[in-house]
């Protein structure tokens, strides 16, 4: 079995200050949590930027600040998004492409997303991969409905996506797939064999689609974006504080963590920077 890739999504587009006192939002705090989660034991930052009135921002010129004081801190993974919040337009989300990440994430399908819906026409999610694949960035797969899989593969097979393909199963999100144990063992058994995946379980499906993983192979992904407590009622003190959890469950389970140069060779990503 390969080494755990442990995944911080830190910030999210939902989550706010005052829900979560921790939330890193500033550029400076954002880097600053990602080293917390580096020394813990994540490979990958999964990141959300925010304007200086903690509203969410595709803005390029906001990510490059935040990539910039990771890279100077550590060699972590720098996976930006280009799903934002549901109200960005397509052209902002792609900002982040611009800087030439190794990772970025590409959302595979329509999905209602809470109270709103997360846009993503078959026409959209061919211009992310066309960008990525054009840039040499790795994407990973965010897969929200089953159906998702079909169009990830759909856009393989028209060459827009190449082998092997890295899945993150989002599940839980209210509005789209469930995130039960067979929810994530279908989605499991629908990706061609030699894939990857990792899965960001939602709220307080997190812990058991954690462990779950670790058990099945896959690759783990928590942090704020997906859930802020660390018990029912209880909120968590930091992003790695969860992070680290994680890491604790695997050395129990006999899984080695990955650093992040592991991460790479298991991902296929070339490091292009530095
Ligand atoms: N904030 C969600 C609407 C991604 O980062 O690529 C979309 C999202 C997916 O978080
Ligand atoms: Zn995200």
């Amino acid at each position: 079995m390969d080494k755990l890739i442990i995944t911080a999504a830190l910030t999210g587009a939902e989550v706010m200050k005052e829900q979560q006192p921790a939330l890193p939002v500033s550029p400076e705090e954002i880097a600053s949590a990602a080293y917390e989660c580096f020394l813990s034991g994540a490979s990958i930052v999964h990141i959300h930027a925010r304007d200086s009135s903690g509203r969410p921002t595709q803005s390029r010129e906001v990510y490059r600040d935040i990539m910039e004081r990771i890279r100077s801190k550590c060699d972590l993974i720098f996976q930006p998004s280009t799903g934002g919040a549901v109200w960005h337009k397509v052209e902002e989300r792609a900002e982040p492409l611009e800087l030439d990440p190794e990772m970025a994430t590409l959302s595979a399908g329509t999905c209602n997303f809470g109270s709103d819906v997360f846009f993503n026409s078959e026409k959209t999610i061919e211009y992310f991969a066309h960008k990525m694949k054009k840039r040499n960035i790795k994407p990973e797969i965010e897969v929200f409905e089953r159906g998702m899989i079909e169009n990830a593969l759909r856009l393989h097979k028209k060459g827009l996506i190449e082998s092997p393909i890295h899945f993150d199963f989002v599940l839980g999100v209210p509005g789209a797939s469930p995130g039960g144990i067979e929810d994530l063992i279908h989605m499991v058994n629908s990706i061609p064999p030699g894939s990857t995946w990792t899965v960001a379980g939602i709220g307080r499906n997190e812990l058991p689609l954690a462990t779950f993983a670790i058990l099945l192979g896959g690759h783990v992904r928590v942090g704020f974006e997906d859930n802020i407590y660390y018990a029912k009622g209880e909120l968590a003190l930091s992003n790695a504080q969860l992070v680290q959890r994680v890491v604790r469950i695997a050395e129990e389970l006999g899984r080695d963590v990955a650093t992040p140069a592991e991460a790479r060779s298991i991902l296929g990503i070339r490091r292009k920077d530095l």
